[in-house]
């Protein structure tokens, strides 16, 4: 079973406990195991229970679950709780302004248990009276009902990636074939992704197609023949499976890697030299019966023989990739290995799991040269938000941690909260004894967007506010963010110095791809953050570098492959 799998099964059951009214510690602790274990590096599946307790965020009740789940795919307290609420009032959870106090009252008092009645009865104006409910409030659930409906049928690009991780390596494992490997909008970098399209190079069809289909990792078969089959994988995500002569492997992979808009510009592009392309290689337009591929064992020799330079996946969507190619002039985008810190993260003093010292040290491990260490200001209590005088003990102790941890530079940074007039958290004095300052909106999100754009453009300018955190908002999941014009604050922290962040949280991914290039077409900093709340969730500045690949920055548009000596003049500055 995947990490992801088993992430999801523990969030269900965070909100089905929520819906119970349960302790909120008890929920809160389900819900960090899920993203703990969604977010662990390695496969859980297999490690011994004593071994699972060594991780953060993860105690013996939840261990018991993880080997629970390996061998029945469920747990015994999930399957009780899931038949006290009926599945509908989950799906009702999706939609903004719907948590699970008042879902449960109009589950106990209408008798809602479904996206379809939730809708038909807010369209009704038969919510709006009931205990917690304004007209207001039924305005806002009948807009996310439409959300909810369309967010969840693609699956976050990061659990995507790690089922096709696992999917990949226990196909090798089986079969000995090593080129196989996941095409489509995965390979590119998605932020969600509808289905999964993996590729396998080899001679013999039907027997890797048998092996694919009895991997443990396929929950269901919906067709297969010689050359390809159709699966839900256990991760409840859906699932093509090609196998391809290697001597088309090249041309199969641009071809199902896409995006369609890309791979219709391709043709065209090939048309006007007087080739043709397909899935099996590339023709002279003259051999019509494509009998003598030019071209197809490899990409890049797909594309040379068009005359283009390799395209990296991430920019195959016709966003003028094909002109830069064909001129030598596409960027050499930014690589996870360039990679030299993280500015944005949390340690047990606000929400995370581990201590200043555990993620110091976690830093380390990954050979990172600095790391900015950090917690939640004052005003989000509900994460346990720093005081002034709990930050300045923290400081004390980031000194100390720093002696135990060499070789790295340790920074304290703070995610502090951006106020509804505008203001910081702290005051400037306590502001100036921080290294890194992030202005974050995690309050008042209704507010209109003329008022809210001033609020964040306030921070831009705030002489102290290094960086500005998740710009937008939103969260994939659900929330669809706040109204900003980011056209102003991107131009804004052009203006100012102030760099944007790119948040490398799967669910968030804010700012965006699209978003990201405009920032640096502006003149803004990008700065690649994790927003970690364990050590294994430093591995999103890896989600966090897909969408830079995505945004076109090479190493040189982003902040994080500065040295620590650069970073902190440009904190300074
Ligand atoms: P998704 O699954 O919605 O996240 O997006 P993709 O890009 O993975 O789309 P999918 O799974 O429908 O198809 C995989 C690739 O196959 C797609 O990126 C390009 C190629 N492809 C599929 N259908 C067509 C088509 O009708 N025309 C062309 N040119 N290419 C196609
Ligand atoms: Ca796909
Ligand atoms: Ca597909």
């Amino acid at each position: 079973m995947t990490n992801s799998r088993m992430g999801e099964l523990l969030g269900e059951m965070s909100v089905l406990l929520e819906l119970d009214g349960a302790n909120p510690f008890r929920v809160r602790a389900y819900q960090r195991a899920g993203q703990v274990v969604t977010g662990h590096p390695a496969p859980l599946s297999g490690v011994p229970v004593e071994k699972l307790t060594e991780i953060p965020g993860i105690g013996k009740g939840i261990a018991a679950h993880v080997a629970e789940m390996e061998v029945s795919g469920t747990f015994q307290e999930l399957e009780e709780m899931r038949k006290k609420f009926p599945p509908g009032l989950l799906a009702m959870l999706k939609v903004q302004g719907l948590g699970p106090k008042r879902a449960k009252t109009l589950f106990d008092t209408l008798k809602i248990d479904s996206l379809d009645k939730l809708k038909a009865a807010a369209q009704e104006g038969r919510l709006r009276g009931l205990p917690g409910f304004g007209e207001k409030t039924e305005a806002n659930i009948l807009e996310g009902v439409a959300f909810a409906a369309t967010a969840s049928e693609r699956v976050l690009h990061w659990a995507a990636r790690q089922a096709a991780l696992e999917v990949c390596a226990a196909f090798t494992r089986k079969t000995g074939l090593k080129d196989v490997c996941p095409a489509g909008s995965l390979r590119r970098g998605k932020e969600t992704v509808g289905d999964l399209d993996f590729l396998c190079s080899a001679k013999a069809g039907t027997s890797a197609v048998e092996a694919f289909i009895k991997l443990p990792q396929v929950s269901k078969v919906l067709s297969s023949g010689s050359t390809k089959a159709s699966v839900i994988l256990e991760a409840g995500i859906q699932a093509d499976f090609r196998v391809v002569p290697p001597e088309s492997w090249g041309a199969a992979l641009v071809y199902f890697t896409g995006s369609k808009d890309h791979g219709v510009a391709l043709r065209e592009h090939a048309l006007r030299l007087g080739y043709s392309v397909n899935e099996y290689g590339v023709f002279r337009a003259s051999d019509k019966e494509r009998r003598k591929p030019l071209a197809g064992r490899t990409e890049e020799e797909v594309y040379a023989r068009l005359g283009l330079s390799w395209i990296p996946p991430e920019l195959r969507e016709n966003r003028g990739e094909l002109e830069a190619a064909a001129k030598g002039k596409l960027p050499k985008l930014v690589e996870l290995s360039d990679i030299r810190g993280d500015f944005h993260n949390h340690s047990k003093h606000s929400d995370g799991e581990a201590s200043l010292l555990e993620m110091a040290q976690a830093a380390k491990d990954l050979g990172w040269e600095w790391v900015g260490l950090g917690d939640h200001s004052r005003s989000v209590t509900v994460a346990h938000g720093l005081d002034e005088a709990r930050l300045k003990a923290t400081l004390k102790e980031l000194a100390a941690a720093a002696k135990k941890v060499t070789g790295i530079r340790l920074m304290r940074s703070m995610e502090v909260d951006i106020l509804k007039d505008g203001s910081m958290d702290y005051p400037d004095e306590v502001l100036s004894e921080l290294d890194v300052v992030i202005g974050a909106v995690h309050s008042a999100f209704k507010m209109d967007e003329p008022s809210m754009t001033e609020r964040v453009l306030k921070a831009v300018r705030h002489p102290k506010v290094h960086i500005i955190a998740h710009p937008s908002g939103r969260l994939l999941s659900g929330r669809g963010g706040y109204k900003l014009d980011t056209e102003a604050v991107m131009r804004e922290a052009a203006r100012c110095g102030t760099a944007l962040e790119i948040n490398g949280q799967p669910d968030r991914q804010d700012i965006t791809d699209v978003q990201a290039r405009r920032a640096k077409e502006l003149g803004a900093a990008v700065a690649l953050n994790t927003d970690a709340h364990a050590p294994g969730e430093f591995c999103y500045m890896e989600m966090a570098v897909t969408v830079a690949r995505r945004a076109w920055l090479t190493k040189d548009d982003v902040l994080n492959c500065r040295t620590a000596k650069q970073v902190e003049a440009w904190l300074r500055s």
